[in-house]
C-alpha cells in the first residue's frame, strides 16, 4: 500500500480506493469581486495555493486516482439557497446579485466556475453542492461508494469552512481521509493553522495531515491504468460493439416517432410515467441538440450509428457513453446519429444542483 509521511502518523491507502476531493476552487472565492471578495475577505491569500493544487491534481491524474472537483453554487432560481445563507455575511452583496463575475454563487455564471488552471478535465467528476460541506444536498457518498472509494484525498478553500466541513462529514460515514496542507488555504491564516491542529489532535479525531510533495510522492508509485473504473469498463464495452454498429441508413425502416426538435424516438420500453420511456432508439437529424438536463438515475447510451457530443467528447458509433446518476449535461449531433438510450429514472431538465461528469 502506497504510505504517505504524515501527522499525526503515516497515513496509507489502498491505490484502488483512494480519490482526490478539490474543494471548491472557484473564481466565486479565489478573484476579486467574487463572493469571498463580498464577505471583506482579501482573496490574494487564496491564490497562492493555485500552483501546488494543480501539481496535485496533475499527479492524481497521472496515478489514475479519480478526481472529484466540488463548487458551491447555486440555482438561478435560488430554490437551494436557504434564506438564511443569504442574509448571513450582511453584505452589500450577496449570494444571487450582480457582480463583475456573473450572478454571485449562481451554477452556469462566470464566477461559480473554476479558476482556469483547475478546471476538470473530461471525465472527472464535477459537484455543485449547496451548502458548505460536500455531502449535504448531494450524492457523493453514493458515488464514492459505487466507485468503492475509502480514502480522501481533500484539498481546496476554506481550510476552516468548505474544506473542514466535508472533511468531518466525510469522517462519520467512515472514510479515512487527509487533508493537503498546502493545497488549502483560509482568508485566516490563523483559522488555516488551528484547523490543520484540530484534525490531527487525540490522534487524528478528523484524520491526517500531510504536505502536497509527501502525497505526490507516494502517488508517484502507483502504475495503474490511468482511467477510472468506470472508463475502463466503458471502453472494454465499446470495443466489444464496434463491429455490430452502422451507418444511419440502416435504420431508415424503424417507426420514428416526433420527440423533441430535431429528435425522433422509437420507445422500446415504457416507464411508469405516461409519455417518458425506459429505453429508446433516438435519431439525431444533422445538427440537431438537446438543452442541458440532470439524469436522477443512471443513463446508457449506444452510439448505434453517426456521432453525438456532450460538448467534451465526441461518442462515435461503437461507443458506449455511460452516465451516472446526477450527471448534467447537454448533448448535440453536428452530424446526425442514431443511439440507443436505457434511462434508470426520469431526466430533468429544471434540477441542476446535481454531480455531472465535466
Ligand atoms: N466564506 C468562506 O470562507 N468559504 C465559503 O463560503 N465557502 C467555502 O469555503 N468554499
Amino acid at each position: 500500500m502506497p504510505i504517505v509521511s504524515a501527522l499525526p502518523y503515516d497515513y496509507d491507502f489502498p491505490a484502488d480506493g483512494v480519490a482526490l476531493i478539490m474543494i471548491d476552487m472557484q473564481r466565486d472565492f479565489v478573484e476579486p469581486g467574487g463572493f469571498g471578495a463580498s464577505l471583506g475577505n482579501d482573496v490574494a491569500l487564496l491564490q497562492k495555493i493555485v500552483p501546488t493544487v494543480r501539481r496535485l491534481l496533475d499527479g492524481c491524474r497521472r496515478a489514475g486516482v479519480p478526481i472529484i472537483h466540488t463548487q458551491e453554487g447555486h440555482v438561478p432560481s435560488l430554490a437551494d439557497c436557504p434564506p438564511s445563507k443569504r442574509t448571513r455575511g450582511r453584505c452589500a452583496q450577496t449570494i444571487g446579485d450582480s457582480g463583475p463575475m456573473g450572478r454571485i454563487l449562481v451554477l452556469g455564471e462566470p464566477g461559480c466556475d473554476f479558476v482556469p488552471e483547475l478546471r476538470p478535465l473530461p471525465g472527472e467528476i464535477v459537484l455543485p453542492k449547496p451548502g458548505k460541506g460536500a455531502f449535504c444536498g448531494t450524492d457523493l457518498d453514493g458515488i464514492l461508494r459505487r466507485m468503492k472509494v475509502t480514502h480522501l484525498l481533500i484539498g481546496g478553500v476554506t481550510t476552516e469552512v468548505c474544506v473542514q466541513t466535508t472533511m468531518r462529514e466525510a469522517n462519520d460515514r467512515g472514510y479515512e481521509c487527509l487533508l493537503i496542507e498546502d493545497a488549502t488555504e483560509s482568508y485566516f491564516p490563523e483559522f488555516k493553522r488551528a484547523t490543520l491542529e484540530m484534525v490531527r489532535a487525540q490522534g487524528g479525531i478528523v484524520g491526517w495531515t500531510a504536505t502536497a510533495d509527501n502525497v505526490l510522492k507516494a502517488l508517484s508509485g502507483i502504475e495503474r491504468d490511468a482511467r477510472p473504473a468506470i472508463h475502463r469498463a466503458v471502453a472494454t464495452v465499446s470495443k466489444a460493439l464496434r463491429n455490430l454498429v452502422g451507418n444511419t441508413e440502416r435504420f431508415d425502416d424503424i417507426a420514428w416517432q416526433p420527440f423533441r426538435s430535431g429528435v425522433e424516438i422509437f420507445p422500446i420500453l415504457d416507464s411508469a410515467i405516461p409519455g417518458k420511456y425506459a429505453s429508446a432508439l433516438l435519431r439525431y437529424q444533422p445538427g440537431a441538440s438537446v438543452p442541458q438536463h440532470v439524469h436522477l438515475g443512471c443513463e446508457h447510451i449506444v452510439v448505434l450509428a453517426g456521432s453525438q457530443s456532450d460538448g467534451c467528447e465526441t461518442y462515435k458509433a461503437g461507443d458506449l457513453f455511460a452516465s451516472p446518476p446526477g450527471t448534467s449535461h447537454s448533448i448535440s449531433s453536428p452530424d446526425g446519429c442514431v443511439v440507443l438510450a436505457v434511462w434508470e429514472k426520469l431526466v430533468s431538465f429544471e434540477l441542476m444542483s446535481a454531480a455531472r461528469i465535466a
